[in-house]
């Protein structure tokens, strides 16, 4: 049995998520953990909110609510939409948790005393208005290069050009439209990802089986242009961790933060431990998932995430772990995500352009949104969310092929044999071949989900259920029957019992159907179908069953027709 440490880039705290960034990060390493699970290691599942920075500190500003109050509500409105999608996760932490507070700090002191930090005065504009330090991209004006009236302080959007803040004409608070701005000297810690250049770039070359679009733009940060620069992890904020360096405060830093990128990777560890508190467990219990000095040197850890989010993961975290000199768990495996676009466009949280997490479950289950949106990941490049894919998908593999097969099955042995697994005649030809068909694609699928490759695991699962309909309409049980009761008992037997094999293979995608056909089966023997003979076995003669109610309902036309003008992709 293996040991599975696994982490979902962490939501913001600010709005309801959209269906692109639960396909980016949480849905598939929910995907990755429950088969981890169903194969028998010891997995453990780990995301959280994070919920400091500036996006933070603005939504809050907009509903009036003191930042923690809101910070506290959107924890708990993002934790049920998780539970909402079967989100498996064993703690869905807050980067705002008092254990990240401290190991924030706890890092900072060790990057400190191993001189890995610098203190610099800088140059910063200061809104009077606002009575704050404005960050960059916080800062509106017109763009020098091309003229854009809304460029950032950071960048212009319209032309893409990297801007300074004292590069904008007419420059203006993006709070408050203020134009009353000052330059003001702070002092700011920088942390010395220069000096840890070598080492960093020394293990990304031992990570040889990372996917070229992890490791292609670690290399880009690294090594382009003047390669990987110190970079700020303090700012003139409110709300945040406030900078301390270990339990001591810190000179000239009184009132300020760390920056949020700073302290939300380390939230992962923390929240182990804020999981280990919830559950009554010890420092040990979640030390041995981070310490390789306290038992997580055999811990294999997979991070899922965004591609905007891997240079965060691949270069600044490590630092701020290698920079410790503590034996932390570095990252074994990086599984990133291009974006899912939506009808032409993309997807966007700012804009409320698309179909988020609440409106989603508003109208379907959240097997119906799993699946499509697994077997269409933007793994290798951006896929397109379309009202008529996602209900041709739908009403094709989860209706016509799996919920088709179970209700045929079932219905057949309940008209000819009633509700128990009925007696007589055994496997022939057909059966082996079925077997033999089965084995080979459950080894696949297997593969497929070993290696995170997600869409191509989806079509294997497909075909397994293909394989189903094709076995009923070759062995007709309702023909057999006419000549041949013994025989239809043996065929029907195996109808059955495919329920359960496919209930078992398709919980990591569509865990509430899985669980519904186990049920049904009256079993609940999750065990993995290593043996698929054994498997197709697995239900006695006289055993009881039930005709589940319609695992699936088909998307009607008219239906898809609303949906996509209700969800026009402008958010109300
Ligand atoms: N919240 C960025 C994002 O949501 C950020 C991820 C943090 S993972 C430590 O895209
Ligand atoms: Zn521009």
């Amino acid at each position: 049995m293996a040991r599975i440490l696994i982490t979902s880039a962490l939501p913001y705290i600010n709005g309801i998520k959209h269906l692109g960034n639960l396909v980016g990060s949480q849905l598939p390493a929910d995907l990755y953990a429950r088969y981890m699970r169903a194969r028998g290691h010891e997995v453990m599942f780990i995301c959280a909110t994070d919920e400091h920075g500036t996006p933070a500190e603005l939504a809050a500003a907009k509903t009036g609510e003191p930042v923690d109050v809101y910070c506290a509500r959107m924890h708990e409105v993002q934790a049920d939409l998780a539970r909402g999608f079967r989100l498996s996760f064993d703690h869905y932490g807050r980067s705002s948790s008092p254990r990240n507070h401290r190991l924030t700090q706890h890092f900072a002191g060790r990057l400190a005393e191993n001189g890995f930090i610098e203190e610099v005065t800088e140059q910063q504009v200061y809104s009077v208005a606002d009575g704050r330090f404005l960050p960059d991209r916080y800062i509106e004006g017109t763009c020098p290069n091309c003229g854009y009236d809304r460029a950032r302080g950071d960048q212009c959007e319209n032309c893409t050009k990297q801007l300074d803040p004292t590069d904008l004409i007419n420059p203006r608070s993006a709070i408050s439209g203020s134009t009353d701005l000052e330059v003001r000297e702070t002092k700011h810690l920088y942390l010395k990802q220069r000096a840890l250049k070598d080492e960093i770039d020394a293990w990304i070359d031992r990570q040889t089986d990372w996917p070229v679009l992890t490791t292609s733009i670690a290399k880009k940060w690294l090594h382009d242009g003047d390669g990987l620069q110190d970079r700020g992890i303090t700012r003139d904020l409110h709300w945040g961790v406030p900078v301390k360096k270990g339990d001591q405060d810190w000179p000239g830093m009184e009132g300020k933060v760390f920056y949020v990128w700073f302290d939300a990777p380390i939230e992962y560890i923390a929240a182990t431990a804020e999981w280990a508190d919830a559950n009554g467990k010890t420092d040990a219990d979640w030390e041995r998932w981070w310490r390789t000095d306290k038992g997580a040197a055999d811990v294999r850890y997979v991070q899922f995430m965004g591609k905007d989010n891997v240079p965060f993961h691949t270069l600044s975290f490590p630092a701020t772990i290698m920079g410790s000199r503590e034996p932390w768990k570095l990252v074994d495996y990086i599984k990133s995500f291009n974006y899912l676009n939506y009808d032409g466009g993309q997807f966007s949280t700012s804009q409320g352009r698309g179909v988020f997490m609440d409106m989603a479950l508003s109208i379907l289950p959240p097997d119906y949104w799993r699946w499509w949106l697994l077997s269409h990941a933007p793994e290798s490049s951006d896929s397109e969310f379309t009202w008529e894919n996602f209900q041709a998908s739908v009403n094709k593999d989860l209706a016509d092929v799996l919920g088709n097969f179970v209700s045929r099955i079932t219905k057949f042995c309940r008209s000819k044999f009633g509700e128990t697994v009925p007696a007589g005649g055994s496997p022939g030809a057909r059966e082996a071949a079925l077997v033999a068909e089965l084995a080979g694609r459950i080894r696949a699928y297997d593969g497929f989900m070993q290696a995170m490759e997600v869409r191509k695991a989806a079509n294997e699962l497909r075909a397994i259920w293909v394989i189903g309909n094709e076995y009923l309409q070759e062995a007709a049980p309702w023909t057999t029957f006419k000549t041949d009761p013994d025989a239809a008992a043996a065929q029907v037997r195996t109808g059955l019992a495919m329920i359960r094999l496919f209930a078992i293979l398709s919980r990591p995608f569509i865990p509430d159907a899985a669980a519904e056909m186990m049920r049904a089966m009256h079993s609940d023997d999750w065990s993995w179908p290593e043996d698929v003979q054994g498997c197709l076995n697995a239900l006695q003669p006289g055993q009881p069953f039930e005709v589940p109610d319609n695992l699936f309902r088909k998307i009607a036309d008219e239906e898809r027709e609303d949906w996509q003008k209700r969800f026009s992709g402008i958010r109300a």
